[in-house]
């Protein structure tokens, strides 16, 4: 239950983080109008917000791990494998809809076909990377070879571009096996896959650990008892944490989108770029306001403005922040708090949401692939419209829940149509915006996830009540 204080005070947490909004933007044009700002002053402006940052990110690990393992270990191994199950259609089947949504809306709109590509600024290279290692790249990190490092790094494969090798054959007498070669040399001449690791908790590898591990633990009867108090400690001492951190929010939240605004260069950009923002951002709208409504609606039964008005502190953070991982904390508190999800729901169905189910990211991957296709007076096919449906799922679960990751898994779905990979750099300068209000989404797509798989897993949450001899939302 929640007491009238507790409810006062997250409103004026609310209202406080929405004003602090407000006056960043007031405070950024100021600045941006009197004073003269050098890069360096710039970067000390920005600082506070940066300190915000710092320890959002500090507490995801601590509560990654401790809300999977403690999340997975209360629910039998039987009744976690349905509610993930549950959980995992509920991902794929909103994420395809987004992508469908997306599709419709840019092939309507045609923001890319009265703009010419002159207008824009084509220059810069872009990672050649391919579909197969993104998703090979997904798969290697669901096993980290090193727990510790997977707290800090992940796989990613690189390719490095080759000199053209000599490909010499004798043309007078060609043998099966010199033009064999000849075939071998040219399939692989261009690049040279090399491995390597990059910065970014590798989520995913953790959340795989984490399941196995709390499986392990919940059979492990009185012994595993031990770790199992041990996580539950360390998750309720890692929420108090959280709590006193959305203390400073406001502050951070202040200096972040202030200095933002004294970053800005080129605002010119929003003109040319305007009729493609205005088909990804009411895209976002729709499945904002009445997809993902409406499939609560008729699954759970409620309100759902009355859910995401819940979720209002956690969608104002993703905003500012535009990483779905740092919000994951202020996630929870709202799901828990302010729409009373099941703490035996939230500790799977957040964390994993957070990392593969973006609805907003797939989205506008859609939207800006077909966007640049437009700007190219590149016919799409079927074929092609499909496969940019599946890329544009796929890139959105293999990107991170960091600022602009869905840029970057943008190469995946252009190369998969034969579009330049380079042409990412044409919707780079808006990014920093649309970035903002997916992130909203996807957090938005995680809460009513939660929500619906707690209403779709009532059953086994009550028997499980009933059964256990214990409390199972605490068990101990
Ligand atoms: N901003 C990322 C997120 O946290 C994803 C993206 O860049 O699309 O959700």
């Amino acid at each position: 239950g929640m007491n009238f204080k507790g409810l006062l005070k997250k409103n004026w947490l609310l209202i406080a983080t929405i004003l602090s909004v407000l006056l960043g933007i007031g405070l950024g044009f100021l600045v941006r109008e009197y004073a003269s700002f050098s890069q360096l002053d710039k970067q000390y402006f920005g600082f506070p917000g940066e300190i915000l940052m710092r320890m959002l990110k500090l507490v995801i690990l601590p509560l990654i791990i401790s809300s999977m393992i403690t999340g997975i270990a209360a629910l039998d191994s039987e009744v976690s494998g349905k509610i993930g199950l549950r959980a995992v259609i509920y991902y794929f089947s909103t994420t395809i809809i987004a992508v469908i949504l997306g599709i419709i809306l840019v092939m309507t709109i045609k923001p890319g076909i009265s703009q010419t590509a002159e207008h824009i600024d084509r220059e810069g290279t872009t990672p050649n990377v391919t579909t197969v290692d993104t998703l090979l790249d997904l798969l290697r990190n669901m096993f980290p070879e090193n727990l510790v490092q997977a707290c800090f790094q992940q796989y990613k494969t690189k390719r490095k571009e080759l000199e053209p090798p000599k490909v010499s054959i004798n043309t007078t007498f060609p043998s099966l096996i010199n033009i064999s070669i000849a075939v071998v040399e040219n399939i692989t001449k261009d690049y040279k896959i090399t491995g390597s690791y990059s910065d970014g908790i590798n989520v995913l590898g953790l959340i795989v650990f984490c399941v196995a591990f709390g499986l392990v633990i919940g059979k492990m009867g009185e012994k595993g008892r031990i770790l199992l108090e041990f996580f539950d400690a360390l998750n309720e001492a890692t929420m108090k944490l959280v709590q006193i951190i959305m203390c400073y929010m406001p502050v951070g939240i202040l200096f972040l989108i202030a200095a933002k605004i004294t970053e800005v260069e080129d605002w010119e950009i929003f003109r040319k770029m305007g009729l493609y923002m205005v088909t990804v951002l009411s895209g976002l709208a729709v499945h904002a306001i009445v997809v993902l409504p409406l499939i609560y609606f008729v699954i759970v039964r409620k309100n759902p403005f009355t859910f995401t008005l819940g979720m209002a502190q956690a969608l104002v953070t993703a905003l500012m922040i535009s990483s779905s991982s740092a919000t994951l904390p202020v996630t929870f508190r709202c799901a828990e708090e302010n729409n009373h999800i099941d703490k035996r729901i939230t500790r799977f169905v957040l964390p994993v949401g957070a990392t593969i189910n973006m609805d907003g990211t797939a989205l506008y991957e859609a939207v800006a692939a077909i966007f640049i296709a437009q700007l190219n007076d590149y016919e799409l096919d079927v074929g092609q419209i499909v496969t940019i449906s599946i890329t544009a799922t796929v890139a959105s679960v293999g990107a991170a829940g960091v600022p602009n990751a869905g840029l970057v898994t943008m190469v995946i779905v252009l190369t998969a149509v034969g579009l330049p990979a380079s042409d990412v750099t044409l919707i780079v300068a808006v990014d920093w915006l649309l970035d903002r209000f997916r992130t909203m989404i996807n957090v938005l797509g995680d809460a009513y996830g939660a929500g619906i798989v707690q209403k779709l897993s009532k059953k086994e949450l009550e028997r499980m009540d009933l059964m256990s001899d214990v409390d199972v939302a605490n068990p101990f």
